[in-house]
């Protein structure tokens, strides 16, 4: 019990719906995570790794049916289907309500209902939100520990009159009388729901023990219902890691960058600059809220206060950061195990081992066809043990961006670095944002742009067109000197032989030396038809070693292949229904500077 009464109120009513054995209230402590960890190794869904090579940590696996996001069951309930949008899925708030009742319905039998308080943000922060999720999963408690504020604290909060938002979620899997529990419980598929109701703020998630579809903090609140928020009140919820640079003069900028998914987003977060003289920390890797501050200018916080990221392509070469991060008191998830205790996965240091337990607990012999470890397999880490990690980063101001940058994996036609010409240009450059649909994602579509607006075109909690329409008027809040200046940059161009052109990783580092250049206004840039682009001889390019040529193919404006990029985004924007008037007028000024050129 709290003592809140709203919070009682509806713990009873779930409880009296959904029947647990007992009910828990979490405190956040680190006794009550080991505990839990514990009870979840002596029941068989998780497995201590060696202590000696990685100290506290753990190795969960899931259901095999159960591994990673699930859009198609992921709903945005607003009231009408116009407010959610073309590209949302969509069900009436009564009907859907009616669905889960009848699913939750004794659906925690044999189980402990867990009572969350968690808060997204610094405690203290005006920016940050508070809420509860109640939940059968001990695995989202652990996880949930590490992800946001969880525990006494942001119960005090709650309790001394902080609205909440009610998070629900079960793993839809009740225990009758003797049944023994399984491993991994969860629903199947076609009773998996991720249900927002954005006019009430809440979230109600059935069926599914993983990752955002399970952790309400992350995409649901923090993205979904959050972007819902931030329209309604005038700030911005964004899919965007927050950097921290400070040049060789001791100036320091703050970066906020959107990425769709499998583009480098973690990497770019926690990069070390091959440029001498530059540092670069880590603010956040996924998420950030923007609020204007008194002086007119956007200030970011992260939400969240861990890193839930991607194991499979991570090493001390592609982000080193990332790896002393998880070197100790990590939960993994679904990643493979060594013979001697430690997880392995895809690209990881060192030569591939002859033996593997795989992700689903099978052997895995060297050369066997399968990958032994998840795609999508997962390491939960505390955003402190990262060591590149600010020491700013819980600032309750948040930190004032400078720059956001939107990027897309795209082999031809969209430069290094492109400079907007003002806000409107640089929301245009988000709203198109695409990237090339690679083999390991949907293999008929390969080769295709997939446009991922700000890459947020999973977690627009509502209309797409009328999301972009909040990025306009975001930029008439304030004066363009205050307002970040937006870039587009891509890592990824490709020659004719498909070898990629830029090296990326460290070298980032010189595409933003560019960038801080440009908003010191001590570069000049080319006026191109698409935007402002570097002089090569602006751009350090000191100690890399790049064939002759490479640069003017990576800032190329190929009017031919921008007559087709012209022609996708109109098919694009034709989907979106409601595309603000001034982003198509910003489409026909392109139009006509390429006609011009
Ligand atoms: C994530 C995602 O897990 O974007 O961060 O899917
Ligand atoms: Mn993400």
């Amino acid at each position: 019990m709290s003592k809140s009464e709203a919070l009682n109120k509806w713990v009873e009513e779930i409880a009296q719906l959904t029947t647990p054995d007992a009910i828990y209230w979490c405190d956040g402590s680190l006794e009550e995570r080991e505990r839990l960890i514990d009870e979840a190794v002596r029941k068989g869904s998780a497995i201590r790794l060696n202590s000696e090579l990685r100290p506290s940590s753990v190795l969960f696996r899931s259901d095999p049916s159960d591994v990673a996001r699930v859009e198609d069951r992921t709903f945005i309930c607003s009231k009408t289907q116009e407010e959610a949008g073309p590209t949302n899925n969509w069900m009436d708030p009564q009907e859907m309500k009616a669905i889960l009742r009848d699913l939750f319905k004794g659906s925690m039998k044999g189980r402990t209902m867990y009572v969350i308080p968690f808060c997204m943000g610094p405690i203290d922060s005006p920016m940050s939100i508070f809420a509860v999720q109640l939940t059968d999963s001990p695995y989202v408690v652990i996880n949930m520990g590490i992800m946001t504020r969880m525990g006494t604290e942001a119960l005090r909060k709650i309790e001394e009159g902080a609205e909440f938002v009610p998070c629900l979620h079960g793993v839809g899997y009740p225990l009758e009388e003797g049944q023994q529990d399984i491993p991994w419980p969860c629903a199947p598929m076609e009773k998996k729901y991720i249900s927002h109701f954005p006019e009430t703020r809440e979230i109600i998630s059935f069926g599914s023990g993983y990752g955002g579809n399970a952790l309400l903090g992350k995409k649901c609140l923090a993205l979904r219902i959050g972007s819902s928020i931030a329209r309604e009140k005038g700030w911005l919820a964004e899919h965007m890691l927050i950097l921290k640079l400070t040049n060789p003069q001791g100036e320091v900028f703050y970066i906020c960058g959107a990425f769709p998914s499998a583009t480098g987003k973690t990497n770019l977060a926690m990069i070390q600059p091959s440029l001498p003289g530059w540092k670069a920390e880590t603010v956040g890797d996924d998420i950030a809220w923007m609020h204007f501050g008194e002086d007119g200018r956007l200030y970011a916080i992260n939400p969240e206060s861990g890193f839930f990221g991607v194991a499979s392509g991570t090493s001390t070469a592609s982000n080193p950061n990332a790896m002393a991060s998880v070197s100790h008191d990590t939960v993994f998830t679904n990643v493979a195990l060594t013979d001697e205790g430690d997880v392995w996965w895809e690209d990881i240091d060192g030569p591939v081992p002859e033996h593997l337990i795989d992700w689903q607990g099978n052997d895995w012999h060297k050369g066997d066809a399968w990958k032994p470890a998840h795609p999508n397999g997962r390491f939960t880490v505390a955003a402190g043990q990262c060591p590149s990690i600010a020491d700013n980063w819980e600032d309750p101001k948040g930190v004032p961006i400078d720059a956001i940058l939107v990027g897309g994996r795209r082999p031809s036609t969209i430069p290094l670095v492109n400079e907007s010409f003002d806000w409107d240009h640089g929301v245009f450059l988000g709203s198109v944002l695409g990237s090339e649909v690679t083999a390991a994602v949907i293999s008929d579509k390969i080769g295709q742009v997939r446009r991922d607006p700000f890459a947020m075109l999973p977690f627009s909690g509502y209309n797409i067109g009328d999301y972009l329409a909040h990025w306009l008027e975001i930029g008439d809040k304030s004066s363009r000197e205050k307002l970040p200046k937006i870039f587009s940059v891509n890592w990824f161009r490709r020659d004719k032989d498909k070898n990629f052109l830029w090296p990326g990783f460290g070298d980032n580092s010189r595409v933003l030396d560019w960038i801080t250049r440009r908003l010191k206004g001590e570069v000049e840039a080319v006026e191109t038809p698409i935007g402002l682009l570097p002089k090569i001889e602006d751009l350090n390019l000191e100690g890399l070693d790049l064939r002759e040529g490479v640069m003017e193919e990576l800032l190329e404006v190929d009017k031919e292949a921008w007559k087709q990029e012209l022609a996708s985004i109109r098919n694009h924007y034709e989907g979106y229904e409601r595309i603000p008037r001034r982003l198509m007028d910003q489409l026909d000024a392109l139009e006509n500077r390429l006609n011009e050129a």
